[in-house]
């Protein structure tokens, strides 16, 4: 084709890659430039369509890029240069790769004729993170930029969703070329399935029919399928209690009567139970996550098992599927209404809800306050969703507070959750919040971060100073890497081997974030926890960071212990629920 036929350029590698992503319509980029990606940075730096965010951290621009997508639904972006650039970009794409997070990771790569020959910066970026992504690409010549960026775009976002690897060497952007927008992608074999097969929903409905104990195990899957509508009318039709995990919490609401709420090693009793004692468990968009599961040998010992993903390596990988269903959640659960509408035959599950109704009176969510007066993380965390509501959006980081959030905030609506749920990767919390802030700046982000995470990547606060970007950073200070400790209480006699930060006042956390240009709160006294709160939130010109110095010994529970099974639950320490003479 002739240069007048396609509106074809020339343009560098590196004016290529610029055009390309604002052909993609990609409007934020984080990252920090490098040797090997700086002629990326000079044409950036005259685009009027992309915004690039000067992180401190390629970690934080990895994390920025995942918070960005999780709330706009688009391809988060993240850049970086070759070897430790890159390399620092490796724990947001493994993160990104277990939360199946639509991310664009570029990286500058050095010359191709000095590949392998341990250049300057030279690493391996491709074969380091070959496991980690769902695809990758190394270019080495400007011509094959903008087909490497719209097939990584598309790659990312379409089917399960997950990071894809641009690597780029520094040649490939120097060098010229003609720019051709590729009319079709050249993606052989890359087909995701999105509509199920009927017979296969069929087959689903007709189990679904016959139980008599079936439970709707809910996942991430369903929260990124936009799905949340059409489940809320499969449940109430069908009247089958729901569980979310971790990674779907708002996907169906909190507060409705047939939510179990969240299972698994911090679950509630009543979600546990409800799988342990199912029939039938109709799992959408969920992975039976050895977090959920508990001793898989053990889990859900009575049920037959529907399974629904997009993805089928995930079906029947750790539980066998009797019913297998590759599909988008959103269509799968659309055909199952309507074959299960046209049956028109209600379920005879009243027996079922009601004891599981039951179960979740007896269990409820609950915490002591510690006997010093001293405060409670719980009923900090707990006062910032009431105070603030449901229509927020919350980050964490890993640990108790983690879970404490997960336990204690307003899950009403979909896609408010930020955390790392399959990595579980400490230092997600700031860097995650402050993409979302970007990709929602009307709306209030609330990061719950431990002092512990809290050290790893806060450092992007300076980024959110300067940058504008006003988040909120409560740092649940326990003076401990809490969740570590809890186990060494546990299982360790107490022996508490490196797990006391010493946190009181070093750092000195409203201090630090002071020095980078937030504003730092603190509150020590359960009186102070209300106002300290509504002074962060009405706060929005600055990033505002809270600390909230609580008790050291609380714990997280109800907790089923790494390897046991779903059965052996405890509510509290050596207290389990009463299971015997249970009927069902
Ligand atoms: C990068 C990383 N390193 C280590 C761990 C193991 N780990 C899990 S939770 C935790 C403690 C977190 O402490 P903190 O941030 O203070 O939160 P808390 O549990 O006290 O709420 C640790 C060390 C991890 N998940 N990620």
């Amino acid at each position: 084709m002739s240069d007048q036929d396609t509106g074809a350029e020339v343009l560098t590698g590196a004016q290529s890659l610029v055009r390309s992503l604002e052909n993609v319509g990609a409007d934020v980029v984080f990252g920090i430039p490098g040797g090997a990606i700086l002629p990326a940075y000079d044409p950036l730096y005259d685009s009027t369509k992309v915004r690039h965010i000067l992180v401190r951290h390629e970690q934080g621009a990895g994390h920025a890029a995942e918070g960005y997508a999780m709330v706009t639904g688009k391809v988060g972006v993240c850049m970086a240069t070759s070897g430790p650039g890159a390399t620092n970009l490796v724990t947001p794409i493994a993160d990104a790769h277990m939360d199946s997070v639509p991310m664009v990771a570029i990286t500058g790569q050095v010359g191709s004729a000095s590949i392998g020959t341990d250049a300057f910066q030279e690493a391996d970026i491709r074969g380091i993170t070959m496991p980690i992504t769902k695809h990758s690409f190394l270019v080495t010549r400007p011509e094959d930029i903008a087909a490497a960026v719209a097939s990584a775009f598309h790659i990312a976002s379409t089917g399960r969703p997950g990071p894809v690897l641009v690597d780029i060497t520094k040649d490939a952007l120097q060098a010229q070329a003609n720019f051709e927008w590729p009319r079709h992608l050249d993606l052989p074999g890359y087909r995701p399935v999105t509509k199920p097969h009927s017979k296969q929903v069929r087959e689903a409905a007709k189990l679904i029919a016959a139980a008599s104990r079936p439970v709707l195990y809910v996942g991430g899957g369903v929260q990124k399928a936009g799905a949340a509508r059409e489940l809320k009318v499969l449940a109430e039709m069908t009247g089958i209690p729901v569980v979310t995990t971790l990674m779907a919490l708002g996907t169906f609401p909190d507060s409705h009567p047939q939510n179990m709420g969240m299972p698994g090693m911090h679950g509630t009793v009543a979600a546990v139970g409800a799988l342990q004692r199912a029939d039938l468990l109709i799992a959408l968009g969920t992975r039976f996550d050895d977090r959920v599961t508990g001793r898989l040998s053990t889990f859900a010992p009575l049920a037959k098992i529907i399974h629904a993903d997009i993805d089928p390596a995930e079906i029947s990988k750790n539980r066998h599927a009797d019913v297998p269903i590759v599909g988008d959640a959103k269509e799968v659960i659309a055909e199952l209404v309507s074959l299960l509408k046209a049956d028109d035959r209600p379920l005879e599950i009243a027996d079922w809800a009601h004891y599981l109704h039951d179960l979740k009176r007896r269990y409820p969510r609950g915490y002591d306050l510690p006997e010093d007066g001293s405060l409670s993380p719980q009923h900090v965390i707990q006062r910032i969703g009431e105070i603030t509501g449901p229509d927020a959006y919350y980050a964490s980081g890993v640990g108790q507070h983690q879970m404490w959030s997960a336990a204690f905030l307003p899950w009403e609506l979909p896609g408010r959750w930020l955390n790392s749920g399959g990595l579980g990767t400490m230092g997600y919390c700031v860097p995650a919040a402050m993409g979302a802030k970007v990709g929602r700046p009307d709306a209030t982000v609330w990061g719950i971060d431990g002092d512990g995470c809290f050290q790893m990547t806060n450092q992007e606060l300076v980024t959110c100073a300067l940058e504008g970007i006003p988040v909120k950073i409560a740092v649940i200070n326990n003076q401990s890497l809490g969740m570590v400790r809890q186990w060494q209480t546990l299982f360790y006699q107490s022996r508490y081997s490196n797990t006391d930060l010493k946190t009181n006042r070093v750092p000195d956390f409203p201090k630090l974030a002071e020095a980078m240009g937030c504003v730092g709160l603190r509150a020590e006294d359960p009186e102070d926890v209300d106002s300290v709160i509504e002074k962060a939130l009405s706060i929005n010109d600055v990033p505002v960071v809270v600390e909230f110095v609580v008790h050291k010994d609380a714990m997280i529970w109800p907790m089923v212990a790494a390897g046991a099974s779903n059965d052996d639950i405890q509510v509290a320490r050596d207290m389990a629920p009463k299971w015997d003479g249970e009927t069902l």
